[in-house]
């Protein structure tokens, strides 16, 4: 019996496969390599299995549909994802699993995963989400402003409750722990919350709504009860790392009737999958695992804009992604974050539209007329490209953000 995995050429129905777009190096010609790829994935093994019949392989075999260049396109059969457990790890165990070990293909990435209703219903997506951001922090169409607390870690507490309090005061409707700050001695999660949380009601009473995600990334047992000291202690919004909590781990926050709260994800270690073009899991995968998954806000990038590694195309991608319809999930906010200053919001704003969530953390902190000034100087940045004005024009009557030009630059 042979069995062959290539159906090229044939259309799959895309609510009956998920559907797999890999991006493929080998000395392999491409036709084999995607075959390679289709039979570990799914039915098959190295050797054709004597117990493997041609009606299991027409039933639950992975099908070539293209294989062309270096693209090989993959359709897996939705029956292979049914049951009642499973969930995004055995999504990604099935199309992002074993097939990054073969030693026949040099490099391979998934670059695009194409779910169909079934499987995207099973899961909660954002409870809030774009418009429920905007309605918490009453801002219907301005790009959100935030920051994130810096340094990174070492402020006690009240200094962090002070600057968040400040960052309020000059204007920014968003701030957040940075990734790697959770529980630590000098700043345990429980006390932080209720500084910050007296100084957002504090802000509130004095007429400014604002919001801080507090990081409660942290072992799958507990992270429901970090986001009940969250909670409890008055946190507005909470934020994990999802790739080092895991997609599950956002999941069980997300549907957890106590989390009534927006969810920042932030996507630290994400180079590691994301940054080699030819190799990997692209942030595209990552955005529709996020936004499933029920993450109201993901960091996307800067298109160039700021400090991190860009490929604007690919930022573009996952912003619609998380935007577009999606078998009527909410959509979830895209981040910018990552070396922004007022010097660059023009030009990260041509790209990103309002619908972002704006962050600069040594951008705010930078300048050396405090955070208030810099909050400001960010806030006055976004009101000019909001306008259609350049930053230097605007910068003429606003001189937190002269000084932060001057600083800067303005590119
Ligand atoms: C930004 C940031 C974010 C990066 C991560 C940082 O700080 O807090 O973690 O944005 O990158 O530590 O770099 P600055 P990305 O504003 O001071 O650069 O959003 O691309 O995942
Ligand atoms: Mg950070």
């Amino acid at each position: 019996m042979t069995i062959d995995y290539l159906a090229l050429g044939e259309e799959l129905d895309p609510e009956e496969y998920v559907i797999c777009e890999y991006i493929v190096k080998s000395d392999l010609d491409i036709k084999t390599a995607a075959s390679r790829i289709a039979e570990e994935q799914s039915t098959g093994t190295w050797t054709h299995p004597t117990t493997l019949s041609d009606d299991i392989f027409e039933r639950y075999g992975a099908k070539v549909v293209l294989a062309e260049g270096n693209k090989a396109t993959i359709g897996y059969p939705i029956i292979d994802f049914s049951g009642d457990i499973g969930g995004i790890p055995q999504i990604l165990s099935i199309v992002a699993g074993n097939l990054f070990g073969l030693d026949s293909l040099k490099k391979v990435r998934l670059d695009r995963l194409y779910l169909p209703k079934d499987v995207v219903e099973r899961y909660p997506g954002p409870q809030f989400g774009i418009e429920g951001l905007r309605d918490v922090l009453d801002r219907p169409e301005k790009p959100l402003v935030g920051t994130i607390v810096k340094p990174k870690i070492g402020l006690p507490p009240q200094d962090f409750a002070d600057y968040v309090y400040e960052a309020g005061k000059g204007g920014l409707t968003n701030s957040k722990d940075d990734e790697t700050l959770v529980d630590q001695d000098f700043c345990p999660l429980e006390e932080r919350v209720s500084r910050v949380s007296e100084a957002l009601d504090r802000l509130e009473e004095e007429g400014h709504k604002m919001i801080h995600a507090h990081n409660i990334t942290t072992s799958a047992h507990e992270i429901l009860e970090a986001a009940d000291i969250a909670i409890e202690n008055g946190a507005r919004q909470i934020m994990v790392d999802v790739l080092t909590v895991g997609f599950s781990g956002l999941q069980v926050l997300a549907e957890d009737p106590s989390v009534d709260v927006p969810i920042h994800v932030h996507r630290a270690m994400h180079g590691a999958l994301t940054r080699d073009p030819e190799h990997g899991i692209s942030m595209a995968v990552i955005s529709t695992l996020s936004r499933m998954a029920g993450g109201d806000a993901l960091h996307i990038g800067t298109y160039g804009a700021g400090k991190m590694h860009a490929d604007i195309s690919h930022e573009l991608i996952c912003k619609e992604l998380l935007t577009q319809e999606m078998y009527g999930i909410k959509s979830m906010m895209p981040v910018s974050s990552g070396g922004l200053h007022p010097g660059v919001i023009g030009e990260l704003m041509e790209n990103s539209g309002n619908d972002v969530q704006i962050q600069a953390g040594g951008g705010v902190a930078g300048p050396p007329d405090g955070i208030r000034a810099g909050a400001s100087a960010m806030c006055q940045a976004v009101d000019a490209a909001y306008k259609g004005i350049s930053a230097v024009e605007y910068a003429k009557d606003h001189p937190e953000l002269e000084r932060a030009l001057e600083m800067w630059g303005d590119h």
